[in-house]
């Protein structure tokens, strides 16, 4: 665990340079299909909180530099807060941070990436990668609020801004993707998939989530069922 760490602390030190140094630069095509093209015109000062490219920017150039483990620390000279996670799937055994319950659904030695990044002025971006998962088959996926563990219930309930009272939550009221990180895709022929989640608000310091769950089938958004995905298939650590 300790040289996972140090990797992607060398990693990120890489990226402090990268964007507080010039930025990225990077106009790249998302190939996401559930993520809105990022206004590129946008001026650089503009306060419109829809407007996402530093995020864009900030989640190109990490993806470059990930290295395993996972880890969450403030860019310099922006108001920007960067989260990395990258991990290869195991069976469950003694270490959970990145575990598959469901080898059938999500094989061992499938692969996962999380990069978010997130800012007052742009609220919060986030990008799930994963690999060698079934081909062409959709999966859900969101953001949790406990860190992964041997019982898949371990990881909690989703991350929610404004907390239902009433819990678990199937109200569409809060359990919807604006309200809750939600990270749906549907994988290639070669078992591929990504997603990206946008939205405006940034993660309380003092409530932070702790992990992205993978499920058996897409979330749900009718009411009394709003956010359900099926079983619980896998979970990577992601230390937001
Ligand atoms: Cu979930």
């Amino acid at each position: 665990m300790r040289n996972r760490t140090t990797s992607t602390v060398l990693a990120t030190t890489a990226l402090v340079s990268a964007l507080a140094f010039g930025g990225a630069g990077v106009a790249g095509a998302q190939q996401d299909d559930n993520t809105s093209t990022p206004d590129n015109t946008s001026t650089p000062d503009s306060t419109d909180p829809g407007d996402s490219a530093i995020l864009d920017d900030s989640i190109d150039v990490s993806e470059s530099l990930l290295a395993e483990g996972t880890m969450s620390m403030q860019i310099p000279f922006t108001a920007i807060t960067l989260t990395a996670a990258q991990a290869t799937f195991r069976e469950n055994g003694a270490d959970s941070s990145a575990v598959t319950y469901r080898p059938d659904l999500v094989p061992a030695g499938a692969e996962a990436k999380v990069v978010s990044a997130t800012s007052p002025l742009a609220g919060t971006k986030t990008k799930l990668t994963v690999t060698g998962l079934k081909p062409e088959r959709g999966y859900g996926a969101h953001v949790h609020t406990e860190p992964c563990g041997p019982d898949p219930a371990a990881s909690g309930p989703h991350f929610q801004y404004r907390q239902d009272p009433d819990q678990p939550s199937t109200d569409p009221a809060y359990a919807n993707p604006d309200n809750e990180i939600w990270l749906d895709f549907t994988t290639d022929k070669a078992g591929k998939g990504s997603a990206t989640s946008h939205v405006d608000w940034t993660i309380p310091d003092d409530r932070k989530p702790a992990s992205v769950v993978l499920h058996e089938h897409h979330t749900r958004t009718a009411p009394g069922e709003a956010g359900v995905a099926g079983a619980r298939l896998a979970c990577l650590d992601v230390a937001f």
